[in-house]
């Protein structure tokens, strides 16, 4: 007898007796003698027979395959037959109707949700992506860090933050691992990445914002200016669509059948666009927004719209912001001031990343921090680790679920945290 899996039953094995495991995936009882039963592993299927007459199984073993309950752990020994007669089985990708059920319900029950094929999809090319980010990285000479998720204050400003009891101090969550990946490029690491917990205390039920998700973030010296971050976005993305394409043709195809999509355009060269000139697109195509404000949810699908029809791709970056829209720790244009030297990377007319040169120079990084109502006083070792000489650098974070969300054209985030934590729900 051979212990096999579900998905390894083939033609050579025809006539020999295996041993599989799985979960009882349909029972199907005929009269008292006979019941069918099909057993699921990691999206595969097989059917099996329990007979009296024809196979000797006896009646207390055909009664008890009768009355398994679904989804229970089966272990089955049996022969091996191919398919083409109605009592034998092979094989067969699962791939059968599920039934309607809304999404609270299906995260509610989220374990029994996770097992379907394309949920199994969705979190194995998750899986993918956390891999091929570090795998690059790593052979770019990047240095993996782990940042505390405990601070003292708030790392990216703003009302979005937890607050807690630290011993008697007041902490926050992190909300990015933004302060101490700079702080380790002061420390002489002249390049690093997290793949960590981020928390923001998010007060709208959006599609595509969590309270707590997965941050891949990155950090580096620049030696001349800002385009060098962007073409490590540049080659790290186009490589992880490429090996996703490659290494996940089960998974996405799996995530299709249930949530129909089109494989995502991209270019071999990332297209990048200036801020003025995507506010440019939008005017022309008659969409007034501020020239130096953000762009709202609505301006930036518009906008991916029309860079798909003009460019061909559904993933591209826009960068040089107006200053006043981002984080006090970004560096204002050399040329203009009202500008930046940051970034926004977009996958089908959506956000997944943030970017930007950081400020060096202590005495202005704490001007700017005031002047955008942060309490100096909480990001006090921050500031001081530039006091002892620090490079240019520039870096930026990524939403992993944004990432696996927009791929797979899903429209909803909750799809693509194994246990989502949004703000109405903590559980399970
Ligand atoms: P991040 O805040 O990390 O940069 P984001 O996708 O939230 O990522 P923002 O620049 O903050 O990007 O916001 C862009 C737009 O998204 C806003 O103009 C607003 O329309 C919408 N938005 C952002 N946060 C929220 C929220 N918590 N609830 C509802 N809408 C939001
Ligand atoms: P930002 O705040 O834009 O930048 O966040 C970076 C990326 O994280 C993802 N993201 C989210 N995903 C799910 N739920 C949320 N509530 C949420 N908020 C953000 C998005 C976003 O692009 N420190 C900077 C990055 C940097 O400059 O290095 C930062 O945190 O994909």
């Amino acid at each position: 007898m051979v212990r096999t899996q579900v998905g390894a039953l083939t033609q050579e094995l025809k006539e020999k007796e295996v041993l599989i495991r799985g979960r009882a995936h349909t029972i199907r009882p005929v009269g008292k003698n006979m019941a069918f039963l099909v057993v699921r592993k990691k999206g595969f299927t097989v059917q099996c027979l329990a007979a009296t007459q024809s196979m000797g199984v006896s009646r207390q073993m055909v009664k008890f395959v009768a009355g398994l309950n679904r989804e229970s752990i089966v272990d089955v020994i049996g022969v091996v037959s191919v398919p083409g007669n109605p009592i034998k089985g092979t094989t067969q990708q699962a791939g059968e109707q599920l039934p309607r059920v809304n999404q609270d319900t299906r995260l509610n029950f989220r374990v029994i949700d996770i097992r379907t094929p394309a949920n199994q999809g969705i979190f194995r090319i998750q899986s993918q992506v956390g891999n091929i980010f570090r795998q690059f990285l790593l052979s770019e000479d990047f240095v993996e860090i782990h940042t505390p998720k405990l601070i003292a204050g708030s790392s990216e400003g703003g009302s979005a933050v937890f607050k807690l009891d630290y011993k008697g101090q007041p902490a926050c969550l992190a909300q990015s691992p933004q302060l101490h990946k700079q702080m380790s490029i002061c420390g002489d690491f002249d390049r690093v990445f997290e793949i960590g917990a981020v928390y923001r205390a998010e007060d709208s039920y959006t599609h595509r914002h969590l309270c707590e998700f997965t941050g891949l973030d990155v950090e580096m010296e620049i030696e001349k200016h800002y385009s060098e971050v962007m073409d490590i976005v540049d080659r790290l993305f186009v490589t992880m669509f490429d090996s996703l394409n490659e290494r996940c043709e089960m998974e996405l195809e799996a995530v299709a059948r249930q949530y129909p999509f089109e494989p995502l355009k991209y270019k071999p060269n990332t297209l990048r666009l200036t801020f003025e000139e995507g506010v440019q697109m939008l005017k022309d195509a008659g969409v007034e927004v501020d020239p130096l404000g953000d762009l709202n949810t609505e301006a930036e699908r518009k906008l991916g719209q029309l860079v798909l029809e003009k460019y061909g791709t559904e993933f591209y970056i826009l960068h040089r912001y107006p200053l006043a829209v981002r984080p006090f720790y970004t560096m204002p244009c050399y040329d203009d001031s009202l500008y930046s030297n940051s970034f926004d990377v977009f996958i089908r007319g959506e956000e997944i990343i943030s970017g930007a040169q950081r400020i060096h120079v202590p005495a202005f990084l704490a001007e700017r921090a005031q002047a955008c109502g942060i309490d100096v006083n909480t990001i006090s070792t921050y500031i001081d680790s530039f006091r002892y000489g620090a490079p240019p650098h520039g870096g930026f974070g990524v939403g992993l679920e944004r990432v696996v969300m927009l791929f797979c054209g899903l429209g909803n985030i909750r799809k693509t945290s194994l246990f989502p934590r949004d703000p109405q729900r903590i559980a399970p």
